[in-house]
């Protein structure tokens, strides 16, 4: 028997594609899935890759239809989640078994299956090859869904979750096949070229890679990070190279979008990555060929020569949260010790090892006024002013889940990422917010035990309940800012978390 799997990424809702690198790069998540199965279970499974990031959530239904596969497994972030149940609900009426995965669906396994009778499985660990496969298995051999890693599932009318163990990246990083989606790889790279073409001297190929995750502020993590597991977890060095050759040889790729959620959490990584470079590739580096693009704290980028060590590394692009230029602002976005100056500091670093720079800021932190906001604003103008930044997105602040913002929203009972609902307390209270007992029903009403959560809604209530300004403000100022950083031929973008 072979088992036809159609993987698909939930695309945004339309309203919200303006993010700038949306459709930029492949979901290499869906494609390193595809790709674990193939190696493992061979000519058992006949699969195909569609990203609703390129296309729209008609777009894979109609792939659905048209394959009409017997499996289908849907990528779903919160933002992204309401597209995944149309697409469930397609694959479901087309006679397949439907397993989410990612962000959103690790975060409400449980829920999800009460709530939603056309999703079968959700697989809740973002290590997901393993459990993936093991699924896959079980539906090809018919066994027991109770052995499958990672796995909520229903059964005797009631939802069971199996235990989800760590997988260390070390001993198991699937390098995903661009095979899958050699039709589309141009479409990517065009879209890339119209938003950042100019920041390279040649035609740039890009994809995103994935060697390593965490950061070194995931033990405190920022008031908006929602990312599933922050705990540093890295794969092989010499894995990362084999990547990097494998894909320019044979797909001409020539920018690598390394995704690892900070990439000056592990020192030691960075160094064994230096080492391990094969000189052949290092000779390319050397000469701009291949260039790799990072996610990196301010604060780490300014300490241990970390600026120099990214530019022997190929780095050319940095993408830094910078949030806010305001003291007050940056304490409450648990940003750790950073500082405007640090900010100001590590792009100086990062200018002069010629490393261009997307920085976001965020209106709407808890406590925001309209004076913290014009500090950030004369911040960003400061930075226009003095720095080269590539790209400037300036977004509003949203409360997602497995954040400390969420703490303060719905979980204020059982926080997860302050010590207790008296340390949220003093938090609020020195940001001049009041929530009241009522207030706190009306939230946990809201949004508590909910699983489609409305990102509009969500922005907006944040606003009027956590902050000092309104969301309408917050969009005005936005616009602001916009208009200000297209008048430096900077390019903007807004996006979510
Ligand atoms: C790179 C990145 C982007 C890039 C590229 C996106 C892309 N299409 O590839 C850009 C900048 C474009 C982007 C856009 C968005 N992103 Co983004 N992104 C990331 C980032 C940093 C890494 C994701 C990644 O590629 N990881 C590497 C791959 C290998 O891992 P993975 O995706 O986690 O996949 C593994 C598992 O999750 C699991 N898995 C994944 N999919 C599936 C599906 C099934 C069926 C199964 C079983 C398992 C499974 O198995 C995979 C292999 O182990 C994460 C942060 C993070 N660490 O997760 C945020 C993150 C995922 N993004 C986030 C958001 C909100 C978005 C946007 C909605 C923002 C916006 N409004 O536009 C869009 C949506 C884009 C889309 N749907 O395609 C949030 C999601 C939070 C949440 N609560 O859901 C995150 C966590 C960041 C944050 N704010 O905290 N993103
Ligand atoms: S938002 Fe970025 S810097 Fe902050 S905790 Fe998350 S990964 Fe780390």
């Amino acid at each position: 028997m072979t088992l036809k799997v159609l993987l698909a990424n939930a695309p945004n809702p339309t309203a919200n594609r303006n993010a700038s690198n949306y459709a930029c790069y492949p979901h290499i998540g869906i494609i390193q899935l595809a790709t674990a199965m193939r190696d493992e279970l061979g000519d058992r499974v006949d699969v195909r890759v569609v990203d609703g990031g390129i296309s729209n959530t008609e777009f894979v239904q109609q792939a659905v239809r048209s394959f009409a596969p017997d499996l289908v497994g849907i990528s779903a972030l919160t933002p992204t989640y309401s597209e995944a149940l149309k697409i469930a609900e397609t694959a479901k009426t087309c006679g397949a078994k439907v397993v989410l995965g990612d962000d959103h669906a690790i975060f409400f396994p449980e829920m999800i299956l009460r709530n939603r009778p056309q999703v079968d499985y959700v697989i809740a660990n973002d290590g997901g090859d393993i459990p993936f496969v093991e699924l896959v298995r079980a539906l090809l051999n018919g066994t027991s869904m109770s052995e499958v890693s990672s796995l909520a599932y229903r059964r005797d009318g009631r939802v069971h979750l199996n235990p989800a163990p760590k997988y260390a990246l070390s001993l198991r990083n699937t390098i995903p096949d661009l095979s899958f989606i050699d039709d589309v790889i141009d479409v990517y790279a065009d879209n890339y070229r119209t938003q950042f073409g100019h920041l390279h001297g040649h035609q740039v190929r890009p994809v995103t890679v994935n060697n390593a995750r965490g950061c070194e502020n995931g033990y405190k993590r920022c008031t908006y990070c929602s990312i599933a597991d922050l705990t540093v977890n890295t794969g092989d060095p010499r894995g990362f190279w084999k990547m990097i050759d494998q894909y320019n040889r044979e797909h001409g790729i020539n920018l690598f979008f390394e995704v690892y959620d900070s990439f000056t959490a592990s020192p030691r990584y960075v160094d064994a990555l230096i080492d391990a470079t094969p000189p052949y590739l290092k000779r390319r580096i050397d000469e701009g060929e291949l260039q790799v693009m990072v996610y990196a704290r301010a604060l780490g980028l300014t300490k241990r020569n970390n600026v120099d060590k990214l530019r022997r590394l190929g780095v050319t692009r940095a993408n830094i949260g910078l949030d806010a230029a305001d003291p007050e602002m940056l304490e409450a976005q648990r940003k750790n010790k950073t500082t405007g100056e640090t900010n100001l500091e590590a792009i100086r670093m990062l200018n002069k090892a010629g490393i261009s720079v997307h920085a976001s800021y965020i209106a709407g932190a808890p406590g925001e006024r309209p004076e913290t906001l014009d500090r950030t604003i004369a911040g960003i103008r400061q930075m226009l002013g003095e720095v080269e930044l590539s790209s400037v997105e300036f977004s509003r602040f949203i409360p997602l889940p497995n954040s400390p913002a969420w703490d303060l929203l719905v979980d204020y009972e059982r926080p997860n990422f302050f010590k207790s609902s008296a340390e949220v307390d003093s938090y609020l209270t020195a940001l001049g917010i009041t929530v009241t007992r009522e207030d706190r029903e009306e939230m946990f009403a809201r949004f508590g035990e909910q699983d489609l959560l409305d990102i509009d809604e969500l922005g907006a209530f944040w606003a009027d309940n956590f902050t000092h300004i309104s969301e309408t403000y917050a969009l005005e100022r936005i616009s602001e800012v916009d208009e200000m950083v297209s008048a430096h031929n900077v390019r903007t973008g807004n996006n979510v978390g």
